[in-house]
């Protein structure tokens, strides 16, 4: 490859790279969300919900569900030619809790899915960010036949703080997945920013 000269100490823009988890309870669009907005091939680490595993999966309100995560999905987007994101989405069911740890280490910010048939399997998610002071949004993925709620009434349910963004989302579209994750990005320098600043009281 032949560079000009003019071109010389032009060094290549370095993207930022910046992790994102994907949260939620069992089945909320975790995998659905990652595949919608990822640029390369996601990582998916399913397996086939079975009769052996019927007493521990809890598949109410997701009958149409055949897989689960078990260990997490992957997956990139580049939101701006300096600004990369990877998306790690983690594991719904409890008994992968201890996958949590590893996932969250070195993450920016994260989403929270819910589903307000099922509002409280996102309980879990919550605390978690809220304990280790992790930023999050949540994202209310709007599935067709559960009720709508205005972003305050979740948050209310939630018992959020109201600096913590509330967005209506659908997990399976890109433009919807990409808003809610520059509202993670925006909502994590907020953040960062409020952490720098000195006590006024
Ligand atoms: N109607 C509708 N269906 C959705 C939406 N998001 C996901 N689904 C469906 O819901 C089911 C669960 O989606 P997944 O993406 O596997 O959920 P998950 O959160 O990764 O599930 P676990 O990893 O098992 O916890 C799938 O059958 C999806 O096709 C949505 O926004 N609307
Ligand atoms: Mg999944």
């Amino acid at each position: 490859m032949i560079f000009r000269r003019s071109e010389r100490g032009k060094a290549p823009v370095e993207p930022v790279t910046l992790k994102i988890l994907v949260a939620g309870g069992f089945g909320v669009g975790k995998t659905t969300l990652v595949g919608a907005v990822s640029e390369i091939r996601p990582l998916r680490t399913e397996e086939a919900l079975s009769e052996a595993g019927r007493p521990f999966d809890d598949t109410r309100g997701v009958s149409g569900k055949h897989t689960t995560t078990v260990a997490m999905d992957f997956g990139r987007i580049t939101l701006r030619e300096d600004l990369v994101l990877y998306l790690f989405g983690t594991p719904g069911q409890d008994r992968f809790w201890f996958l949590w740890d590893e996932l969250a280490t070195g993450a920016l910010g994260a989403v929270v899915l819910a589903d307000t048939r099922r509002l409280e399997d996102c309980f879990a998610a919550v605390d978690y960010f809220e304990r280790r002071s992790i930023p999050f949004v949540v994202g209310v993925n709007c599935f067709e036949g559960a009720s709508r709620y205005p972003a305050d009434a979740v948050r209310q349910a939630l018992d959020l703080d109201e600096s913590v963004p509330v967005v209506l989302c659908d997990a399976r579209d890109r433009e919807s997945v990409k808003d809610v994750l520059i509202g993670v990005v925006e909502h994590a320098m907020q953040a960062a920013a409020a952490a720098r600043e000195p006590a006024t009281t």
